[in-house]
């Protein structure tokens, strides 16, 4: 999936969500659509839970492809994974 995101993101150089929350556990990376692990460990800046509300997954974040962890509220780019395709 990592491969895809960066494909997809290749020409954007902002946070993009990606669909990917620890909501359910803290610290645990999974797709909001399939519940799917998605470990991860090239973090742009320390996935560090800023105030206990940070959940959602962001892409090209201190970086071209690195994660980072940020609120719900905020207002970003978003690639959204579909089945059926
Ligand atoms: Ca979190
Ligand atoms: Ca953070």
């Amino acid at each position: 999936m990592q491969s895809f995101l960066i494909m997809a993101c290749h020409y954007l150089e902002i946070s993009t969500w990606i669909g990917i929350t620890d909501q359910a556990m803290e610290g645990v990376s999974r797709s909001v659509t399939t519940g799917e692990r998605m470990p991860y460990t090239n973090w742009g800046g320390p996935p560090d839970n800023y105030r206990g509300n940070q959940h959602c997954r962001t892409l090209n974040y201190g970086g071209r492809g690195r994660w980072d962890d940020d609120t719900y509220s905020k207002k970003f780019t978003f690639i959204c994974e579909v089945s059926g395709y």
